[in-house]
């Protein structure tokens, strides 16, 4: 999976995989100061193209931000390390994750002068929730864990810290045989998986919730809002609840690691047939022939590797 022998691109220049280290003492590890994104890059017959870099680093950015992280490059200059960090391991298709943390400096919560480094990695990532989730859907769990609000933590930022919610809903879940958890939000509505969006699919109608719902903003559940627009579905915004859940004909995830992963049984309850709906099959053909260069009407959506 990881390219043992590539490059990292590392507080501006590329280094062995191997020297992408830091110290113990980092702010980072003791206190999970950092802000990440993850971006896809797939192959397509004009070369590799990234899925949506501008938009993943604007998000990277708003994140760092919120945080009070002052990332010492421009966004331009992340843009070009990231597309140098995969002209370096000659990947057509990868996963790349930029990285912003607080580094070597005197330990404390308050992170005073601890820089600010940055690197980005890249590497081989498949399907995440496994290749037979595309095709077959995968079994979730509702957590009894909560998702923070977004009175805790800024939700619709991505930070390394606010993972620890995620682990402890995904290792439950895995624990009791379940593929991925969903989270319910302190309210008690449905808010997200540990590293996905949610859709419903009711009727003709396909439901996802907003950042009142303290979830990450995904940057594939806005391209999903959009592509279903135009396929001329009707798309709602609002607060789900369990019961919309379980009534749905279909559901899904949407993210950059999962792209879209039918949903088909939660905590016992099959979701429509048991397996991948129909919306879902033409939400994900359509996402697999825009991030594959087949639509020229995405092309925007693109940016090339080489070029
Ligand atoms: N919610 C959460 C909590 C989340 O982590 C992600 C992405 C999303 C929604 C979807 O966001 P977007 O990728 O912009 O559509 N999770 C990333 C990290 C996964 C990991 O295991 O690491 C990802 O998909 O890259």
């Amino acid at each position: 999976m990881y390219p043992e022998n590539g490059k990292i691109w590392y507080n501006g220049k590329l280094v062995d995989w191997n020297e992408g280290r830091i110290h113990l003492a980092s702010h980072v590890i003791h206190y999970g100061t950092g802000v990440f994104e993850g971006i896809r890059v797939y192959k397509t017959d004009s070369g590799p193209q990234v899925f949506r870099l501008r938009e993943h680093i604007r998000r990277f950015f708003f994140s760092a931000h919120a945080y009070q992280m002052a990332i010492p490059y421009s966004e331009e200059e992340v843009i070009q390390a990231c597309l140098e960090t995969v002209r370096a391991n000659g990947f057509e298709e990868c996963y790349i994750r930029p990285i912003a943390f607080r580094g070597y400096g005197p330990l404390g919560v308050h992170p005073g002068r601890c820089p600010v480094e940055v690197a980005v990695l890249t590497w081989k990532w498949g399907a995440y929730l496994g290749e037979e989730a595309l095709t077959k859907g995968v079994r979730v769990t509702i957590t009894g864990w909560r998702k923070f609000h977004g009175s805790m933590m800024p939700t619709t930022a991505k930070a390394c810290g606010q993972y620890l919610n995620s682990v402890l809903g995904v290792q439950e879940a895995r624990q009791n045989g379940y593929d991925e958890a969903i989270f319910l939000d302190v309210n008690g509505y449905l808010a997200e998986g540990s590293g996905e969006n949610l859709f419903l699919v009711l009727g003709d109608q396909i439901l996802t919730n907003g950042s009142e719902s303290s979830i990450l903003l995904g940057i594939t559940r806005d391209a999903v809002i959009q592509m279903a627009r135009a396929l001329g579905y009707q798309v709602q915004t609002r607060l789900l609840v369990r019961g919309d859940l379980y009534a749905a004909d279909e559901a899904f995830f949407t993210g950059t690691a999962a792209e879209i992963t039918p949903i088909r049984e939660v905590d016992g309850r099959v979701i429509g047939t048991g397996e991948a709906g129909p919306v879902t099959r033409k939400l994900q053909s359509l996402f697999f022939e825009i991030v594959r260069g087949k639509r020229p009407e995405y092309r925007h959506w693109l940016t090339p590797v080489y070029g």
